[in-house]
């Protein structure tokens, strides 16, 4: 790919562009992970008229969500000379329609961007498809860099991680003060931690997921539906999975029932067990709803969480919620399989069960988020021994 030059006062214009961009679409880091953070502006006479980010993973890309920016500006399209993007485009059709393709449909001519796409089905080939098309292409490299913006990116795509590959896994939890994800007997509004807003916010969690996991404990201790409810987006269901190595779920489980519907949808129920797990069980659960995948256990005869991965990863989960009790959410964060967290502390003192104080050290993560959920103070981050 040649590479064209501009002159150094538009190349300063174009890297504070870039730089603004790369701010911006770092926001959306914990909603699109492990997708890069990616902003993008249109130009008309060197001025921006539209911006457009990467808010959601799975959804719009940040080229198709700026060009509808600047269809709404009233500019038109004759005029749209530059679209400048902090990263290469996508050139083959993923979750959404290739970027390439709404660029070359605008009838944009020049593309500025400052990065290449490190995904092995890119790494040059959205450039190159542009060139071809006959549009000029200018890299300005070092104007935003993955690295900064989207460290978990790159991450995601290193060669350990693609040649084995497993999905991205969010864990959410709600803890009390003490870091307990149990209240004291009695307290906290029947079984609820988190305020309201924040169990508004699970939903939306869950309808950007693939699958929901948790583990045979939370079924029994808890029975719940792992649905998706409003404000999450109920045409989105993903698969409800239970670690269950024995075979345990009770045949009336709410997680066994389907739902679906205009309010609450729930995906398939998949139940993971141990080979050689009872075979009277396993035929009764399947009548009641679940299918069933039996994987090989570790030395301790519970199921392996890697082998659940690589199924998960199997059936096409990329991205999963992690909603379970501490046993199991231990397990996750020794073995370094968790991705992402997102942590809820209510307003209640004490509590029940192990404490997650000590996975709650600053130097366990990166590029975190404090803010607030109602009454709830939230804690987002990305471990700092991704891989
Ligand atoms: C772009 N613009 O804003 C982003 C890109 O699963 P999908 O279909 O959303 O595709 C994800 C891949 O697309 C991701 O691995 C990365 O290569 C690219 N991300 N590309 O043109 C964007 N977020
Ligand atoms: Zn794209």
């Amino acid at each position: 790919m040649t590479q064209t030059l501009c002159n150094p006062t538009q190349e300063a214009d174009l890297r504070s562009l870039l730089r603004e961009l790369g701010a911006e679409a770092e926001k959306f880091r914990f909603q699109v992970a492990p997708n890069p953070c990616v902003g993008a502006a249109v130009l008309a006479g060197g001025r921006v008229i539209a911006r457009g980010f990467h808010e959601h993973w799975g959804e719009q890309h940040a080229e198709p969500a700026a060009l509808k920016a600047a269809e709404r500006s009233g500019v038109p399209q004759s005029e749209w000379d530059t679209l400048v993007i902090t990263l290469e485009p996508c050139s083959s059709d993923g979750k959404t329609p290739a970027c390439t393709d709404h660029i070359l449909k605008s009838g944009i001519q020049r593309v500025v961007v400052s990065e290449l796409d490190p995904d092995p089905r890119h790494r040059g080939s959205g450039l190159e498809l542009l060139q071809q098309a006959g549009l000029e292409v200018t890299l300005i490299e070092g104007g935003v860099r993955l690295s900064e913006v989207a460290p978990h990116f790159l991450r995601w795509n290193e060669l350990e991680r693609v040649r084995r590959p497993r999905p991205w896994v969010i864990a959410k939890w709600a803890q009390t003060r003490a870091g307990q994800l149990t209240p004291p007997e009695g307290i906290g509004e029947g079984r609820w931690i988190s305020s309201a807003e924040s169990l508004d916010e699970v939903q939306q969690w869950r309808s950007s997921v693939d699958a929901i996991l948790t583990g045979v404990g939370t079924v029994r201790a808890d029975d719940p539906r792992m649905t998706v409810r409003a404000p999450g987006d109920p045409s989105k269901a993903p698969a409800r999975v239970v670690l269950d190595t024995e075979l345990s779920t009770p045949l009336d489980a709410t997680i066994l029932k389907p739902v679906s519907g205009t309010t609450e949808a729930g995906g398939p129920t998949w139940l993971i067990a141990r080979a050689g797990a009872d075979g009277v069980r396993h035929r009764a659960l399947v009548e009641a709803g679940a299918e069933i995948a039996q994987l090989k256990g570790n030395s301790s005869g519970q199921v392996s969480l890697r082998a659940t991965l690589d199924w998960l990863w199997d059936r096409g989960a990329r991205r999963v919620l992690l909603e379970c009790g501490p046993t199991l959410l231990e397990s996750f964060l020794r073995n370094r399989f968790v991705d992402q967290v997102c942590i809820y502390t209510g307003e209640i003192n004490g509590g029940r069960g192990p404490s997650m104080a000590e996975w709650l050290t600053p130097d366990r993560f990166t590029t975190r988020l404090d803010r607030s959920s109602g009454t709830d103070s939230v804690l987002e981050a990305f471990p700092r021994s991704l891989g």
